[in-house]
């Protein structure tokens, strides 16, 4: 019996065998525990055991393919990169509540910033993605087992087979589930859900390198049917806001407020309240109660790009990194021809989501990043320097440029998971759900409000309040879905797909000095602030690529899109994930024929908006103006 056992332990393909199952628990074990795939039935879970089976045969089997020599160690490593694919998405998902795209991966360097965030995101069961694979090597060590030396070529085939057979049951089950799977892209959970994680990423590596081959394939008769459709849209030509001029020539600062929802708007904890500043500066400003973040995987980047260029991010990875080097016709470079200086504040490395390059494409003069700030132990958390500090050594810097200047300064404290190291930074007490990240959320997004009220100050005291027009804005949504249940505690209401979509109000604040004042109800995103700024400047834009418009404009069409399809207006929302429409004053979900054509605007203006991206349309502009002119 002892020596059976020994003679299986030294057989190749039992070990195959029992490798393979680990691997297959493990991602199994991943699908079920660490993603939200919302599983609506026995197909969808019957999916979910089989995805894993198909790739996991077919990488693993590449293995066979290596000379006996060097097949440990060609299986070793492909298991390594299977379980490191596996590990990374679930740290990911975490934090981003999405899968990692190929676009997204190359932007490593983030990864390697996230500091304090990647510590936060591991958890201690963590160590079951890694035990299989000592336990392998170990097993390989010990009892010297040559794992795959007594294959046959028809073992080797009939594996080969099999992964065969098994993606032809997934996918056949998977278009059954969702007819079109592989053709709309917009959601990534149920590509992970339908295809298994090793299928989706095979998928995304095709998705990239159709998409690179865009620009090459592209021409400047794609760039006219983008601006048709954009001016056909919105009737935009020659039509003025109210406040068109109504600040021309005036220094504009713009301020991205991290991770800031609207929902601390107004709100109070503990009997105090969460943004004193903010709340008394939007009753003076301008102040958007309907205003939507439409960013996708490039965060922070995807914000600034949306208001820089009234273009969309894109539905994988960030175009920062992404799509650095395009052309683009963006407000610092617009300006910069109008006799302003661009720049840009920020205490994080300068190649922090390739700003350092981008910013060039957009047009800034100048990006004052970390190593132009006197960063120590002290005045610095999580990502890097307090918010406090950052307004307070941007001062000097800022008073140095040519007037008029397009200034933005973006602020980086209220990041998750949501620190603070001294308890000058606490003014108020964290909530009390249980769930760690929501309950610091609010004491940073107070820290952040201070800094804020102490920017004001300084603007003032320094005299360069009087010839400036701020805009701030909340960048995107801090909390995730993954803390539904302690944001319905502190909303007091569940947290269906409809609550969600609202969640992604952040605010936003129109600040001009000398003009009192005003609430705006209208719906619109980042996606409307190039136009809005460039008209109060009294500058117009003809023939240019913008999907959004002026949120001074009367009758504009009250709307926003998101990156992931959802759509708000004034009446409806439909929320892309779990295709929903609802009644927007009532919250109630209705007949999801009525919300069918905002789900095609959407897929419509997403669509021409990574046209234009990928294909780096931007380049046939002059060229297009020339036509038009003649
Ligand atoms: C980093 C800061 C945060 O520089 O902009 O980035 P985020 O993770 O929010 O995109
Ligand atoms: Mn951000």
């Amino acid at each position: 019996m002892f020596n059976q056992k020994q003679n299986l332990l030294n057989k190749g393909w039992f070990f195959f065998a029992i490798a393979a199952f680990f691997l297959w628990a493990k991602t199994y074990y991943a699908l079920q525990t660490a993603f939200t795939l919302d599983i609506e039935n026995g197909i969808q879970q019957f999916i979910l055991i089989i995805t894993p089976i198909s790739s996991l045969l077919f990488f693993l089997g590449l293995s066979l393919f290596f000379s006996p020599k060097r097949r440990n160690k060609a299986f070793m490593t492909i298991y390594f990169l299977l379980s490191f694919a596996l590990y990374a998405n679930v740290v990911y998902y975490r934090f981003f509540n999405d899968f990692i795209t190929l676009p997204v991966l190359m932007q490593y360097k983030n990864f390697g910033d996230l500091g304090g965030s990647a510590k936060a995101l591991t958890h201690p069961l963590d160590f079951l993605y890694w035990v299989d694979i000592v336990v392998l090597i170990t097993w390989l060590v010990v009892k010297k087992t040559k794992p795959t030396i007594e294959f046959r070529k028809r073992t080797i085939a009939m594996i080969f087979a099999a992964s065969l057979g098994f993606a032809a049951v997934n996918l056949s089950l998977a278009e059954m589930e969702r007819p079109q799977l592989l053709v709309r892209t917009f959601d990534r959970a149920k590509l992970v859900k339908l295809l298994g994680i090793y299928n989706y990423h095979i998928y995304d590596t095709v998705m990239t390198a159709k998409t690179s081959s865009h620009r090459v394939l592209a021409d400047s008769n794609e760039l006219s049917e983008v601006l048709n459709y954009v001016n056909s849209q919105q009737g935009k030509m020659g039509a003025h806001g109210e406040y068109f001029g109504k600040a021309e020539g005036k220094n504009v600062v713009l301020v991205s407020l991290e991770s800031t929802q609207n929902f601390v708007i107004d709100r109070n904890l503990h009997g105090q309240e969460i943004t004193p500043f903010l709340n008394d500066l939007k009753d003076e400003s301008f102040y958007f109660n309907n205003f939507y973040h439409n960013t996708g995987q490039g965060k922070t980047s995807d914000a600034e790009f949306l208001i820089d260029n009234s273009m969309y991010g894109l539905p994988r990875g960030a175009v920062f990194t992404t799509n650095a080097n395009n052309e683009f016709n963006a407000t610092p470079e617009i300006l910069k021809g109008h006799g302003y200086t661009p720049v840009s504040f920020h205490g994080n490395h300068a190649s922090f989501w390739n700003r350092d390059v981008m910013y060039q494409s957009l047009g800034y003069d100048h990006y004052f990043s970390k190593r132009e700030y006197n960063v120590t132990d002290e005045n610095s958390v999580n990502y890097g320097l307090k918010d406090i500090p950052f307004f307070e050594q941007s001062m000097p810097k800022l008073k140095g440029l040519d007037k008029p200047y397009y200034a933005k300064f973006l602020t980086m404290t209220n990041h998750y998971p949501y620190i603070t190291n001294n308890e000058n930074m606490e003014m108020i007490e964290p909530a009390d759900t249980g769930d760690g990240s929501v309950d610091r959320y609010f004491q940073t997004v107070r820290y952040e409000d201070e800094s804020i009220k102490k920017f004001f100050q300084m603007m003032k005291e320094q005299g360069e309040y009087e010839d400036t027009i701020f805009v701030l804005y909340g960048d995107h949504y801090g909390i995730s879905e993954n803390h539904n249940r302690a944001m319905s505690e502190i909303l007091g209401k569940e947290i269906r797909p409809f609550e969600h979509t609202q969640l992604q109000k952040v605010p936003l604040i129109i600040h001009i000095p000398g003009m009192e004042g005003k609430q705006m109800d209208t719906v619109g995103g980042e996606i409307d602030l190039k136009p809005t700024i460039l008209h109060l400047l009294g500058i117009e834009q003809e023939n240019d690529v913008q999907f959004g418009t002026d949120l001074f404009k009367k009758d504009r069409e009250s709307v926003t899109i998101f990156r992931d399809g959802s759509v708000v207006t004034d009446e409806y929302v439909y929320a892309a994930e779990g295709d929903h429409c609802y009644d927007k004053s009532s919250g109630e979900e209705i007949d999801a024929k009525t919300c069918a054509p905002l789900k095609e605007k959407a897929e419509t203006e997403l669509n021409y908006s990574d046209k234009v991206v990928y294909g780096d349309l931007l380049r046939f502009l002059d060229s297009e103006k020339e036509e038009t002119e003649q």
